[in-house]
């Protein structure tokens, strides 16, 4: 028999890949050729295994007659329409708690980063700076700093239990009290920034919280205030916050993640209270190794006839 075709829309693990080439036959999008090559393979293609930041378009859904999953290699679903996917028998899958700690470690990474001018301290021994002997700025401490987290899902709890062991006193916002914490809740975001010194952005992509991080929520955090953002850019109102970084209306940031990655808007590339990675929190040999898997078990249950564990549509 055959083996069933499937559309990889970005690389995974060597090892991964390895065990998707032995059982599917794998069109490559991201290979020269590639988008002309799954293109015209459309009508017979079953499944499709994506990013959580790259998910697949609507129009890709459409031409698939025949496609029965789209398996993320991530948690974030908020660049497929699964409304669509369902109304069309296609069942879309994450790959939950594989990457909570990582994505939580890359939080208090920034964190760090930004308060402990990590970066800025390594740029300044490179450039022979610390040898002639020219002062280097003082940082700001964790410990006593209020952390505003936005968003208290699985990952935001994990921020906030290691926040804690640093020594800042956590508060949160969510659509509605998180029951099982004694973390202070705030039912208006804009409370929350006020009572913050750091707002850690971790909460999902959804038409709802589009732009949540404003001109008005960054005025609230104010001056002194940091934003760190391990969630997804378009939560945040990016031409605001560069305004607010440029003006000082509030101190820095730490951004993992980008409204148009990876061609992030230029101006971010120019703020020296700025630190900014590739949307890498996710990205350790360990935890791509389990999301890898869990692609592989969703992947396999529905070739299998079964319901794949981590459907979420
Ligand atoms: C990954 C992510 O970087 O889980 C998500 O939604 O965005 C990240 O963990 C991504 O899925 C891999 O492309």
């Amino acid at each position: 028999m055959s083996k069933p075709e499937i559309i990889l829309v970005e690389p995974m693990m060597p090892a991964i890949e390895a065990r998707l080439d032995a059982a599917y036959t794998v069109h490559r999008l991201f290979e020269p050729g590639g988008r002309d090559t799954a293109l015209a393979a459309r009508p017979k293609i079953r499944a499709v295994v994506t990013g959580g930041g790259s998910g697949i378009g609507s129009d890709w859904i459409e031409a698939m007659p025949d496609l029965g999953i789209v398996a993320i290699n991530g948690v974030g679903t908020d660049r497929v329409n699964l409304a669509l996917a369902r109304s069309r028998g296609v069942d879309v899958t994450t790959t939950p708690g594989t990457l909570t700690e990582d994505v939580a470690d890359m939080g208090m990474a920034l964190m760090l980063a930004v308060l402990r001018r990590i970066v800025e301290g390594d740029g300044f021994v490179r450039q022979g700076r610390w040898a002639a002997r020219e002062p280097f700025p003082l940082g700001g401490s964790l410990k006593g700093r209020r952390l505003g987290i936005l968003g208290l899902g699985q990952i935001g709890r994990a921020l906030a239990r290691r926040a804690e062991v640093f020594g800042m006193s956590v508060r949160y916002w969510d659509r509605a009290p998180i029951p099982g914490n004694a973390w202070a809740f705030h039912e208006d975001p804009h409370a929350l920034a006020a009572d913050s010194d750091v707002l850690a952005v971790c909460v999902a992509a959804t038409p709802e919280t589009r732009g949540m991080v404003d001109a008005g929520l960054l005025a609230s955090l104010g001056r002194t205030g940091v934003v760190v953002n391990i969630s997804r850019g378009s939560v945040v109102d990016e031409p605001a916050l560069i305004d607010a970084l440029r003006s000082g209306a509030i101190a820095a940031a730490g951004l993992d993640v980008f409204a148009s990655e990876p061609e992030i808007d230029p101006a971010f590339l120019s703020l020296a209270n700025t630190v900014i990675t590739p949307h890498q929190a996710s990205a350790t040999v360990e935890t791509r190794i389990a999301m890898g898997e869990a692609v592989l078990a969703n992947l396999s249950a529905h070739f299998a006839g079964a319901r794949p564990p981590a459907v979420v549509n």
